[in-house]
């Protein structure tokens, strides 16, 4: 479904990024013709003629923004430095979504291998390699999609690198939080082509949520 030409598409991902970032537009007056957390929708016109939202992985959206198909979008700090984000602007830190991407494991872990290689589970395999790689530490990293917690305890890897909020998934696995890799928040990024074709909408956009819960960088 291609858009017309002065149709701004805003690419969201379902779960915190859509919960925090729907009640900025709807101060601003903006709201989707259907409620995103229970519709099967994947494409939203919204109330605001000319704006309009897709649905989709949060892993995705900055592929999506990348290549225009979406001319913006919302994303964490966490899946920008994975995805590498040098080919995206990210001009608002939109405080929100916020958690730190960290090192976790069982008590003692990293100590018990410190004569090999560590072995390190995880979605975010380039953040993690080139993390180790400052520390100068060996790595092997296994990848995995989801449930990170899961590997130290069943003895698939040392340790993990996954996000931490409250911290009560790892404690509630009997693991702790080692090292902080990253503060993250939520970002919302914009295609480099459509920031000067759509200029004046984007701003508008960028105004927007600096007001509303961000601060521009
Ligand atoms: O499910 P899918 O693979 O499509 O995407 P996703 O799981 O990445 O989506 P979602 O909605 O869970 O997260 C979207 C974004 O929210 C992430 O990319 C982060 O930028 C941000 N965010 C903020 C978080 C958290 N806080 C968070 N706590 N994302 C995930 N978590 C998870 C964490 O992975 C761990 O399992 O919550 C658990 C830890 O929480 P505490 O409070 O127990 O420490
Ligand atoms: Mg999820």
């Amino acid at each position: 479904m291609n858009a017309a030409p002065d149709t701004l598409t805003l690419a969201l991902s379902k779960g915190r990024i859509l919960d925090d970032t729907l009640p900025v537009l709807a101060a601003a007056g903006i709201e989707p013709e259907e409620d995103p957390d229970t519709s099967r929708k994947l494409v939203f016109a919204t109330n605001k003629p000319g704006l309009r939202l897709l649905v989709i992985r949060a892993s995705d959206v900055p592929t999506f923004v990348t290549h225009g198909a979406a001319d913006v979008g919302v994303a964490g700090k966490d899946v920008l430095i994975e995805h590498g984000g040098a080919d995206l602007y990210e001009p608002v830190d939109l405080g929100i979504a916020r958690c730190r991407l960290m090192t976790a494991g069982l008590p003692g872990a990293i100590e018990a291998a410190a004569h090999r290689p560590l072995r390190v589970a995880t979605k975010y395999v380039e953040t993690t390699r080139a993390h180790f790689a400052r520390l100068g530490r060996q790595v092997e990293i296994i990848k995995l999609y989801g449930s990170m917690e899961l590997a130290p305890i069943v003895g698939l890897a040392d340790v993990i690198v996954d996000l931490v909020d409250t911290g009560n998934t790892l404690y509630a696995n009997g693991l702790e939080p080692f090292d902080l890799i990253e503060d993250i928040s939520a970002r919302l990024v914009v295609n480099k082509a459509a920031q000067k074709m759509k200029h004046a909408q984007i701003e508008e956009l960028v105004t927007l949520f600096a007001n509303g819960s961000g601060r521009t960088a």
